[in-house]
């Protein structure tokens, strides 16, 4: 089982300390073991109801909670294949391609801040092997190429630019290399056996606490190395993430990867970064077209495999995951039912990588897949590649202002903002602006939260969120508006989860709203309900 934090040092027994200033050893007094809310067995007894009560009790951890927040972040795809036009490198690539000689990540950072992006990832080492920064433990990195006579690192230009513009940072790693594999370090067959990490390099002195053993083949070993050096020599990181692809690498020859000693790692190093994709906190939403499923869950059936991995326990890209009926189509491979909330990766361009004939989405296409990502529980990981001079094109730049500007006419002053509320459960609670508050549905029925604007107004785009830090339990609701005395529906929604935006096909005016849950697995617990009316260029 995986367990977060310091717990898990204790309990799991992989990871030995030597004493350091970021780890605690594990202490002698054993603490029983609490029931990880974040995920919950399930057996292939269980009752359909008993399902479902386990899918309600399900939460986020405080981790998941703080990533889910983040809404719109992105990804930054930049390496040996800027220079060479291809997705995926052979790992035979010279070094020396590698000229980023305008590199400026300040613009980078500019431009991501200016489109609103909260964190962004950087490709510090992509499929094809070639690491963007120093690394002890090959010599297939930046180091190797003449560019900035081999004293350059996009990382820590990466990282320094965005802390310095507000944005966090992210790792990708990829755990599939074809360099190592070119070099017969990856999947050479070596043992599973302990490992010191960091693993001491002749002539590459450096402070070396706090020290770990960890089980992990000769390839295990140099990604817990690289690991160690991102999250120890960076500064802070918010999340690392771990490609489900392989590369160019024949699929018998896949190396079977040390999940666990890789999380746990990241866990003492980094305790508050999200593991993402081939990680246990963050689930990759099944296509990369920036699309959720209208009914996007975050409580998931997944099943457990070799070395701690964790998969969906249907397809990645299923029609559905959380459904009741996808539960029980699931349940005979469930293992447990846990938060592993969508993200939503796709490139501003039609590749991964720059290539020059290609040309970015219009803000428009961007606003839609807003829309499809955070306006359906998920989170937008929207990639935007630099060229080979090593800067955003500014036609990208140009993208990404315009799209911030586009989302700001698109949700405008929120017309439910304080509105007058009545009724039990707090409902102002949903109308203050604040997510940690919200309005608690009755425990007897689904119920209703009523808003009265104070005046007609004319709306057509609602935005709701559940307080996830309850779990996710509403399944079904309408939004109604008063005419006269009766209540007319405006539009419906399947899951809210953090974040529901949905679009009215002709503005509707009231003066009273109301949002009645139809199903819901526990009584509601809505934290948002914000009525808009889009301003003139937003509407189609
Ligand atoms: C995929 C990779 O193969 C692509 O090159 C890219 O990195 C994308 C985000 O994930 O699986």
């Amino acid at each position: 089982m995986f367990v977060t934090g310091a717990a898990a040092t204790a309990s799991t027994g992989l990871l030995s300390y030597a004493p350091g200033a970021h780890a605690r050893p594990p202490t002698a007094t054993a603490r029983p073991l609490r029931a990880d809310p974040s995920r919950i067995p399930v057996s292939p007894d269980d009752s359909p109801a008993q399902l479902l009560a386990k899918a309600a009790r399900v939460r986020p951890t405080e981790r998941q909670v703080a990533w889910q927040r983040l809404e719109r972040t992105a990804f930054v795809h930049f390496g040996v294949n800027t220079y060479t036009g291809l997705e995926w490198g052979t790992g035979e690539e010279d070094p020396e391609i590698f000229q980023p000689h305008e590199l400026d990540t300040d613009q980078w950072a500019r431009a991501l801040r200016d489109g609103g992006f909260t964190l962004a990832v950087l490709t510090v080492k992509h499929h094809d092997g070639f690491v963007l920064y120093p690394s002890r433990y090959t010599g297939h990195s930046v180091s190797a190429s003449s560019w900035r006579s081999g004293q350059g690192d996009v990382l820590r230009a990466f990282a320094d630019s965005m802390r310095r513009h507000g944005l966090r940072v992210g790792i990708y790693l990829s755990p599939a290399d074809q360099n190592q594999y070119l070099h017969g370090v990856y999947a050479n067959e070596s043992a599973r056996s302990p490992r010191q990490i960091p693993t001491p390099v002749e002539g590459r002195r450096r402070p070396a606490d706090p020290r770990f053993t960890l089980p992990a083949t000769d390839y295990g070993a140099y990604m817990l190395n690289q690991l160690y050096e991102v999250l120890t020599e960076y500064g802070h990181v918010d999340e690392v993430w771990f490609d489900g692809a392989q590369g160019n690498i024949p699929e018998g020859e896949v190396e079977p990867y040390d999940w666990d000693s890789w999380y746990e790692l990241i866990r003492a190093l980094a305790p508050g970064a999200a593991i993402a994709v081939s990680g246990p906190d963050v689930r990759w939403v099944g296509n990369e077209d920036g699309h959720a499923r209208e009914s996007e869950w975050s409580v998931i059936p997944v099943g457990r495999r070799a070395r701690g991995r964790t998969d969906c326990a249907l397809a990645p890209d299923a029609p559905e995951h959380g459904s009741r009926q996808a539960l029980l189509k699931a349940q005979p491979d469930t293992d447990y039912l846990q938060w592993w909330p969508a993200e939503c990766d796709v490139s501003i361009r039609p590749g991964w990588f720059h290539h020059d004939d290609e040309q970015p989405k219009s803000a428009e296409e961007l606003t839609d897949i807003y829309l499809k990502s955070v306006g359906r529980n998920a989170v937008l990981l929207l990639n935007t590649p630099p060229d080979q001079r090593g800067l955003l094109p500014d036609a990208d730049v140009r993208t990404l202002r315009e799209f911030r500007d586009r989302l700001r006419r698109e949700l405008p002053e929120d017309l439910a903002r304080d509105a007058r509320t009545t009724g039990p459960g707090h409902p102002e609670r949903a109308v203050d602006g604040d997510p940690d508050t919200a309005w608690s549905a009755p425990p007897s029925g689904p119920g209703a939260l009523t808003l009265d604007l104070g005046s007609a107004r004319e709306v057509d785009r609602i935005r709701l969120a559940e307080d996830i830090r309850q779990g996710q339990r509403v399944v079904r609701a309408v939004l109604e508006a008063r005419d006269g005395e009766s209540w007319v529906a405006a539009a419906e929604t399947g899951t809210i989860g953090a974040s529901r935006i949905l679009t009215l096909p002709e503005p509707a005016t009231a003066r009273h709203w109301r949002l009645r849950i139809v199903e819901s697995r526990q009584p509601a617990r809505i934290s948002e309900f914000g009525l808009y009316r889009a301003q003139p260029a937003a509407r189609a």
